[in-house]
Parts: structure tokens; sequence; C-alpha cells
């Protein structure tokens, strides 16, 4: 069975979306076989996040992403890679059509914000199983 790595970000937990999210991935079938919350730890998200250290949003991000506690977590299911990807919607909320978790949640930051959007889930299968090790080692 296909495994992916997701997390809950920040802003979702925060504005009290974790259920409506975790529903919505118990609603398509998919099996959560980790789920734990954290405070993410910047060494781990630089890790994580190693090739877009270059980008001029790159603090911005980390800011973002430490800004308080956050699910971490593995979903299984058939070609469920691709699905929660899918199911998250694009990267920039503008651009995520209504149905998807980021389309129906998030928007646009303000200029000079960092973009938040909800969920993360890992791109592909080497996405995957190197995400997986390196928030459950
Ligand atoms: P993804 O989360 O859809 O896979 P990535 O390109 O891997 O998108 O970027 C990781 C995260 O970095 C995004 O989810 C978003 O929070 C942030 N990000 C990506 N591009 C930008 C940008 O242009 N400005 C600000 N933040 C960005
Ligand atoms: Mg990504």
């Amino acid at each position: 069975m296909e495994k992916t790595f997701f997390m809950i970000k920040p802003d979702a937990v925060r504005r009290g979306l974790v259920g409506e999210v975790l529903s919505r991935i118990e609603k398509r079938g998919f099996t959560i076989e980790r789920l734990e919350l954290c405070q993410a730890k910047e060494a781990v998200l630089r890790e994580h996040y190693a090739a877009l250290t270059a980008e001029p949003f790159f603090s911005d991000l980390m800011a973002y992403m430490t800004s308080g506690p956050l699910l971490i977590g593995v979903l299984a299911g058939n070609d469920v890679i691709a699905s929660w990807r899918l199911m998250m919607g694009a990267t920039k909320p503008q651009e995520a059509l209504p149905g998807t978790i980021r389309g129906d949640f998030a928007q646009a930051p303000s200029a000079g914000q960092s973009i938040e959007n909800i969920v993360h889930g890992s791109d592909s299968d080497g996405s995957a199983a190197r995400e997986i090790s390196l928030w459950f080692s």
C-alpha cells in the first residue's frame, strides 16, 4: 500500500480546522497510519524544505511553520500521494480550486506575507520516503 507524509499546518490548528481536514481524509477512505501533534524543530524543517532554502520567502516559511503547533502524519492508500495532492489543491490559495482543502479554507497572502495554505503532502515516492523517515525517525 502506498504511503505519504502529510501535515496539518499551524494556521489550520490555530483556526480549528483539524477536524475538518481529518474528516475529509476519513471520508475519502485513506488510512491514517500515524498522527502526532508537535512543535516543528527548525533543524527538521530546514531539512524538510531543503530545496527551498535559496528562495526569498524561506525565512517567512520558517516563521509560519514554527508559529504554533502542527500535526504530522502518514496516510496509506492506493495512489495516495497524488490523490492527497489533489485533495489539497494548488500551492497558491488563489489558484486552488473550490472543493480542495486550500481552495475552500485559504486565501492569497497580503504583500510580504508567507503563503498559509493549511496542509502539506509529499510530492513523489522519493519525497514521501524521505519525509516519513525525517519526521518519524
Ligand atoms: P507545496 O506545499 O504545494 O508542495 P512547495 O512549492 O513545496 O509547495 O512550497 C512549500 C511551501 O512553501 C508552500 O506550501 C507554501 O507554504 C510556501 N511557499 C511556496 N511558494 C511560496 C511563495 O512564492 N511565497 C511564499 N511562500 C511560498
Ligand atoms: Mg512541496
